[in-house]
């Protein structure tokens, strides 16, 4: 512990701390642009600068850590005047198109330009004029508006561990790119957007497909069918200004319905699907000598950087679809038969916490399993808070109402899906069913929670002991791929029989397509949320969701079924 003071107010804080967070912990904010909790401190923008007193020495608050009695003044009319300038010359190579750009309203650019007055542009403005790159279908990169603070570079190097993006060219010809100028489709890039939820500005964003919506429900011949992921219920709150962790599941099937959706669906409910064919697939791999650990494959991001840096491995990932593919598949085929629709007129909509999703569904195995693209179209949280937002509605003061029958019913293992480590502990509570024809006394698995980044644990079946492992943040997972790669070439199997895998740092809840301003805090209380709402709910084991018992007994007989194989598994490639 250190004794130090901001603007003359004493704080003790642990030894090693930045300025910057020893200033937070006196209450005082300094502003910053390339600085983000997640990512080491890089010292590229300049705004966090701070006078030492009793030497006057200049100090980067993000990178300068304290030390006993230091002393610092974080404002004063020449750190006003230096930040401002700073600012100026920012935005003298920043396209003045804030009224069109989607960061519109969310852009921390903007909102500093706003907190220092600035009115005009006293330097020549100077754009670094570069091609749209829209070669993906989840993101695009707008090259002019990169204000060169290098978040998406070390998002994507040092959280991820993808390198698909790097500093490209120098001064102000400086922009974020793949190497040698490549598209981001023919660079490694997974799409799982992390660079996007980390840009303080519109350098980098979800591929914004609302209008596509808004057709989709103008028009009479479409039946428009939504489903909703679970990290959703938890995110979309946020950007109405509810404390971070509240659900409003039913508020949003509400206003689904007011913005023209026919039907409303949860993917919780093919979470729970998921669990049945991806548990049946474990307890048939433990029990048939198959291949071991077996790799959870809901998140697409974590799929394309397997099929890209671990292709010799991709034996050892479950061959269940994704929930959201799932629900796509039912959808087109049990619910159009059960609700007398022609699945050719069904618009099948997923709402996601994720730009990944906007790539599986057009990735070419199997996602037409029910003859019909299985969904059609991916909205991130950010494009549905528009959405809301543009129709007027009062989103807080809505009704609550139910999702349509029969298979909007989710127990709470489909709920905890969102966060990570819930698809290991959704898979445990039914693979113990599973294996021992009982139930767990105890439903949660605490070993499999939180945000440490390698999470390991035993369970006990009954005397079998199952040795899981949850990973997110793709950097971690190539610590467990590694392992596994290596065991694998001694002619071994690493010491795990499952492992839960997801790209983004705190799972689905903090996804690349999630309101903005996602640091571990933040993780932490959205994840809070979801676990109470499994808290909450009568059903919280997959196994017993009376609709999931229901569509195995009318339609797809059991899992792992010819019918479950066909709409419900692929097989993933290099
Ligand atoms: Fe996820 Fe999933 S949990 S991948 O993390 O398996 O996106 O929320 O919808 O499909 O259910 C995301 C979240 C989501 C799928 C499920
Ligand atoms: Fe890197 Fe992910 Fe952004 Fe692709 S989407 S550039 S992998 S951070």
């Amino acid at each position: 512990i250190v004794h130090v003071k901001i603007n003359g107010i004493p704080v003790e804080v642990a030894e090693g701390t930045s300025v910057l967070n020893a200033a937070k912990a006196a209450g005082v904010r300094i502003p910053t642009l390339c600085y983000h909790e997640d990512l080491k401190p890089f010292g590229s923008c300049g705004l966090c600068i701070v006078k030492q007193e009793g030497n006057a020495k200049i100090l980067r608050a993000c990178a300068s850590p304290v030390n006993e009695g230091l002393s610092v003044i974080t404002n004063d009319p020449e750190l006003f005047s230096v930040r401002k300038t700073i600012l100026e010359l920012m935005l003298s190579t920043h396209p003045s198109s804030c009224l069109t750009c989607i960061r519109n309203g969310e852009c921390e650019l903007q909102d500093l330009a706003a907190e220092f007055g600035i009115r005009e542009q006293p330097f020549e403005v100077r754009l670094n004029e570069k091609p749209i790159d829209k070669s993906t279908a989840s993101i695009v990169l707008d090259p002019v508006k990169c204000i060169k603070c290098g978040r998406c570079v070390q998002v994507c190097q040092d959280l991820q561990g993808v390198f698909a993006l790097e500093f490209i060219g120098r001064g102000d010809g400086t922009c974020m790119a793949p190497a040698a100028m490549l598209s981001l489709d023919d660079s490694p890039c997974v799409k799982c957007g992390q660079c996007a939820a980390h840009c303080p500005v519109g350098a980098i964003y979800e591929r914004d497909e609302t209008d596509i919506f808004r057709s989709a429900v103008a028009d009479p011949e479409k039946k428009v069918v939504v489903q909703i992921a679970p990290s959703i219920r938890v995110g979309l709150s946020e950007s109405f200004g509810l404390p971070s962790g509240t659900v409003t599941t039913k508020k949003i099937y509400t206003a689904l319905r007011k913005i023209g959706a026919d039907v409303i669906h949860d993917t919780n409910f093919s979470a729970d699907l998921t669990i049945m064919e991806e548990g049946s697939e474990l307890v048939n791999r433990l029990t048939t000598g198959g291949v071991l650990p077996q790799l959870t494959s809901c998140c697409p991001a974590w799929i394309d950087y397997v099929e890209k840096y671990y292709p010799d491995l991709l034996d050892n990932v479950s061959s269940a679809k994704s929930p959201m593919m799932m629900q796509g598949a039912i959808t087109k085929t049990y619910y159009a038969q059960k609700a007398g629709i022609d699945p050719a007129k069904i618009f099948s909509v997923a709402i996601m916490p994720c730009t990944a999703k906007k790539y599986e569904i057009i990735r070419d195995d199997n996602m037409q399993a029910s003859g019909y693209p299985d969904v059609d179209l991916v909205l991130t949280t950010r494009e549905l808070a528009r959405l809301i937002k543009s129709s007027g509605m009062d989103f807080l003061k809505l009704e609550e109402e139910e999702a349509d029958s029969p298979i909007g019913e989710y127990s709470g293992a489909g709920t905890i899906f969102g966060a990570t480590g819930g698809v290991m502990e959704a898979a445990v509570r039914t693979a113990y069913h599973l294996v021992t024809k009982k139930e767990m006394e105890k439903v949660e698995v605490e070993a499999v929670r939180g945000l440490d980044n390698i999470k390991k644990g035993t369970v006990d079946f009954d005397g079998t002991p199952v040795r899981v492992a949850v990973v997110h943040g793709l950097s971690n997972v190539k610590v467990l791929m590694d392992e596994i790669r290596a065991a694998k070439a001694e002619g071994r199997t690493a010491p795990y029989e499952f492992i839960e895998i997801m790209a983004c740092r705190g799972g689905c809840i903090a996804g690349g397509g999630q309101p903005y301003g996602a640091d571990d805090e933040l993780r932490k209380e959205r994840s809070e949320g979801l676990y109470q709402d499994d808290k909450d709910s009568k059903v919280r084991c997959s196994h017993q969701n009376p609709s999931i018992l229901k569509i195995y007994e009318d339609f797809l007989t059991e899992p792992m079924s010819h019918e479950a194989h066909h709409l419900l598994h692929t097989k993933y490639h290099e």
